[in-house]
């Protein structure tokens, strides 16, 4: 890759609805491009993009998969990213590193829940995008239903290429930007039966284009037309900038429109040199230049565990260029890295390069403080890119090793497979001691302990999900007072504080104020007091849960010049929180999730029921395509075996996505099961 100039390196993104077909338009890509040698199979389980065992397994994609190619002078990476809910943050992740988008639509349905949501992650990126509209050869393909939906969902579509007939006669797609068709036979011109079609759809063209760009628009409206040139700089314009979606069509499987749309993909999505800026970690502004002779800035996209390799970091170069080898630092956990090989991945096979560039994708084994999302740059006068966010997953298990003498081995292993991918959180319950695994879903959940037997050989089992429930105070308490006193016989401890707790808006957390005046407390004290406080808060009076949104004054307080110190000043300021929250009127906050979800419209009336009996609140309920997209407000609480449900009620159609929204005071009834709860889950643990 060190022969193809930043100009014509291309890194782009499949996005899209679980099911819609990336990755099998994965493989038709690849295929054609010469990558591989045997056009993969999802079905089959051939495909070198979905190649973990649980992805052969299940069919469907759960891992981003990257693989870089050159074909035609260009240097492409192509990554893989999953449709389904449970596994499409680790596609929002990459997206960060990545400069151009294929969202994938199925001609039968339009765009759906998983569409929308990854147009989004564009928008809130920058990353533009060219829409496929896929599986036109299907029974129910309907390409102007699909591009409507695209519409609908504010995709902006603009189409370039008209499929040439449908379901089973679809055999072809004519190239409106190049004017020919393209079909298994080859190039050729438009046949006479479609030209109105194509005058039709050219002139649509020309108007969503004109839309873009207000002196294109002007220009339009005057002479009701625009020049060839004028149409094919206002639509890479208006991809660039994300004003517009482009949109292909064709069908992956029979590979039909593949080989328009790769043209598409290098013709109007930016390569890494025509990418927007990438902005560094300050406030100024300042811009990282995708140039080889500047330092080197990188950003992680992706953890990978390989089975020979080790850990794998995979990393978007931004700028300047580095060798095997090389020392680097890691801007994010403050260390330096020494990097071996540099890796050019290819699915689950890699080859090493002696060097890489700007807009280069590599991986690098067995860093030690590296992590996805961490920015890298090179020792000196590297510029730092902003750490990208990682999704945290809401859902979680309760988890046990099956046999105790593989109780440290369970934790470690997880720990990897944290590591790898950071939207799973391994913790632990403060109320009963449990280790919790929570994940973006309960699939995320179980596939990932499904991982942990088949890379690990260890068991686990999953327990009730725990929903993470808080504690917190409803009115003031003032002047309490916390005491410690033990003065006789050996040495003495003494401690007096006067704390006052008020209640604080959700969401604010926990605020210590010192307000000690003339040294009632000593200053180098009061630290212990914070300290008593905050190890207070962990386990809430009523159920066990964190305390959070108060605020905690000391106020006041008494000391000893002899027998007063930490020990005595953190048990007294306990002994004083413990007493002022009981006055404080504790209360139980419930998390509540906003759920999104999509079923066929006619069993919108009972998915929109169901939620109701679940204490939730319906925002809004639209049509899309032939589904209907519901949204809600539910307590978490009454969602945890939401999919098996959803399933039944809408046979197997019905799919759902939910994300934490915010907490909420749980009612008196929900408080009383809460508390019973945990009061037998401590008894059985004690
Ligand atoms: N008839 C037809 N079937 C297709 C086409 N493209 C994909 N499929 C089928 O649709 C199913 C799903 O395809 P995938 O490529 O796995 O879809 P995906 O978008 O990668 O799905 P996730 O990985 O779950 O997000 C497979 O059974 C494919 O064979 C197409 O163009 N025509
Ligand atoms: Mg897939």
């Amino acid at each position: 890759m060190k022969n193809v100039k930043v100009a014509d390196t291309y890194n782009f993104a499949l996005i899209g609805h679980s099911g819609d077909g990336k990755t099998t338009l994965g493989e038709a890509i690849l295929h054609a491009a010469g990558a591989t040698s045997h056009l993969g199979s999802v079905t089959d389980g051939t495909s070198v993009l979905n190649y973990l065992p649980e992805e052969k397994e299940r069919h469907t994609t759960i891992s981003c998969s990257i693989y870089g190619f050159d074909t035609n002078g260009k240097h492409v990476t192509l990554v893989d990213t999953p449709g389904d809910s449970n596994f499409q943050a680790d596609g929002r992740i990459a997206l960060h590193g990545l400069d151009g988008a294929v969202l994938v639509v199925n001609a039968a349905g339009g765009a759906k829940v998983g569409t929308n949501r990854m147009l989004t992650a564009c928008r809130d990126n920058g990353v533009a995008r060219i829409a496929f509209i896929n599986g036109m050869d299907r029974e129910r393909a309907d390409f102007d239903a699909a591009v409507e939906s695209l519409k609908e969902i504010g995709a902006s579509p603009a189409v370039v290429t008209l499929p040439i007939g449908e379901h089973e006669n679809f055999s072809g797609v004519i190239d409106l930007i190049h004017m020919k068709t393209v079909t298994a036979d080859g190039e050729g011109e438009i046949p006479d039966d479609m030209a109105d079609a194509v005058q039709a759809a050219h002139e649509s063209l020309v108007e969503d284009v004109a839309e873009c760009d207000d002196v294109l628009l002007e220009k339009y409206l005057e002479e009701g037309d625009l020049t060839e040139d004028e149409l094919s700089l206002g639509l890479l314009a208006g991809t660039r900038d994300g004003k517009i979606t482009p949109v292909f069509c064709g069908a992956a499987l029979t590979r039909l429109g593949v080989s328009t749309l790769m043209g598409g993909i290098t013709e109007l999505l930016p390569s890494a040199a025509d990418r927007p800026a990438w902005k560094a970690a300050d406030d100024a502004g300042t811009e990282v230049e995708p140039s080889t002779e500047a330092p080197f800035t990188a950003v992680v996209i992706k953890t990978l565990i390989d089975r020979y390799a080790g850990t794998l970091s995979v990393m978007r170069i931004v700028s300047g260029t580095v060798k095997a080898d090389q020392s680097v630092l890691n801007v994010t956990a403050d260390t330096k890295e020494r990097f071996g090989k540099l890796l050019l991945l290819k699915g689950e096979e890699h080859g090493d390069v002696p060097e890489a560039g700007p807009g280069d994708i590599v991986a690098v084994a067995k860093l030690k403080s590296v992590r996805t999302g961490h920015a890298l740059t090179a020792e000196k006068g590297g510029i730092p890119l902003p750490e990208i966010p990682i999704p945290q997953g809401v859902i979680s298990y309760a988890i046990q090793a099956k046999s105790k003498a593989d109780e440290d081995k369970v934790y470690s292993s997880l720990g990897r497979l944290v590591e790898e991918d950071p939207t799973l959180r391994l913790g632990r319950e403060a109320s009963t001691g449990e280790f919790l695994l929570s994940g973006m879903g309960e699939l995320h959940v179980r596939i990932t302990v499904q991982k942990l037997q088949r890379m690990f050989g260890v068991g686990v089992e999953l327990k009730t999900p725990k929903v993470p429930y808080r504690e917190t105070i409803t009115r003031k308490a003032e002047h309490i007072e916390g005491k410690l006193k033990k003065q006789t016989g050996g040495k003495g401890m003494f401690g007096v504080c006067y704390l006052t707790l008020e209640p604080l808006p959700r969401g604010e957390g926990i605020q210590f104020l010192d307000e000690i005046k003339g040294g009632a407390i000593p200053r180098g004290l009061i630290p212990a007091v914070e300290k008593g406080v905050m190890e207070s808060c962990d386990a809430g009076p009523l159920a066990g849960y964190p305390v959070v949104d108060i605020r905690v004054r000391c106020i006041d307080g008494k000391h000893h010049p002899v027998d007063s110190n930490e020990m005595a000043f953190k048990l007294a300021a306990s002994f004083g929180f413990k007493a002022g929250i009981e006055q404080a009127k504790p209360t139980i906050l419930e998390p509540v999730m906003n759920v999104e979800i999509s079923a066929p419209a006619d069993h919108v009336g009972d998915v929109m029921g169901d939620i109701s009996s679940r204490r939730g609140q319906v925002q809004s309920s639209e049509a899309s395509g032939a589904m209907s997209v519901v949204t809600a407000r539910v307590p978490m609480g009454e969602m945890l075996e939401y999919a098996t449900t959803l399933t039944s009620m809408t046979g197997g159609q019905g799919e759902f996505h939910m994300e934490f929204s915010h907490y909420e005071e749980a009612p008196a009834n929900v408080r009383e099961k809460i508390i019973a709860a945990a009061a037998a889950a401590k008894k059985e643990a004690s």
